[in-house]
């Protein structure tokens, strides 16, 4: 039986198509993914912050194509084909592009020993402390778990953004605790516009950094029509979706 969330648009908008035109030619590093996904987005941020050589391909991750699954068991975009070999996840795999093509500039992890673990940090806490309130926030649909979500929405984007040096969370130079946030914030309006969330009602300082960071030149490159996401989330916020993170969130398990 197809799941609802098959019906999706078949392909990138906007920007994001002019940014998927340009990487049509084979490379030797082949990008698995869904024009729609915010994991997919810090993966690619990645990519074409760092200039690295790349071919997009579109995938439509629920429909669990043979294909798909040989690279990623899981099933689940972003994931790459890299000389033949499969990776997945994407934060690994915003660290492999660092490994792996450590020639290409800038970087998006600190040189310095310290710096680069308290980003990891940061990075651990965008995926384990606000992303499942994120979630939460959009699927809850009774009134008192919406308020309690979005609560535990702004405690913890009150604490990353008094972290935030300005304009990014490291200071200067955009790095990776931007890229595992950032996709999120360029879907903040959909909160806004259906669960009373308000980037200025969480503090001045997020607000300034959330309107700053989402301009980033990456940021804008990798991001499609605003109306294309609506049938999306419309899913999510109806509680219907069937991805693999809503059935986590519906569970009250780990999202994957
Ligand atoms: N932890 C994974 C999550 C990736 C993920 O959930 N991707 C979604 C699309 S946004 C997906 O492929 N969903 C297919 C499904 O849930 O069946 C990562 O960071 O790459």
């Amino acid at each position: 039986m197809p799941v609802p969330d098959e019906q999706i648009f078949p392909h990138a908008t906007g920007a994001a198509l002019s940014t998927v035109e340009a990487h049509k030619e084979p490379q030797e590093l082949v990008f698995y993914a869904g024009w729609f996904c915010p994991y997919v987005q810090r993966s690619w941020i990645c990519l074409e912050e760092r200039g690295i050589p790349y071919q997009y391909k579109e995938v439509n991750p629920y429909k669990k194509e043979k294909h798909f699954l040989d690279i990623n068991p899981k099933g689940l975009v972003p994931a790459v084909e890299y000389h033949g070999k499969a990776l997945y996840e994407s934060l690994v795999l915003c660290e492999f592009f660092e490994d792996a093509y450590p020639d290409h500039k800038p970087t998006i992890l600190p040189g310095d020993a310290y710096i680069k673990a308290y980003a990891r940090i940061w990075v651990d806490f965008a995926s384990k402390s606000f992303l499942p309130a994120f979630m939460r926030l959009m699927q809850s649909q009774e009134q008192d778990k919406r308020d309690a979500a979005r609560t535990e929405l702004y405690e913890a984007l009150r604490k990353f953004a008094a972290q935030v040096k300005g304009p990014y969370f490291l200071g200067e130079e955009f790095s990776l605790v931007d890229v595992a946030i950032v996709p999120w914030i360029t879907r903040d309006y959909i909160l806004a516009e259906n669960r009373g969330y308000k980037r200025e009602d969480v503090s001045a300082e997020w607000k300034r950094y959330a309107d700053h960071v989402e301009q980033r030149e990456s940021v804008v490159k990798t991001k499609s029509d605003k109306d294309k996401y609506a049938e999306i989330y419309g899913r999510y916020l109806r509680d219907e979706a069937q991805s693999e993170a809503a059935k986590a969130i519906r569970a009250g398990r780990v999202i994957p």
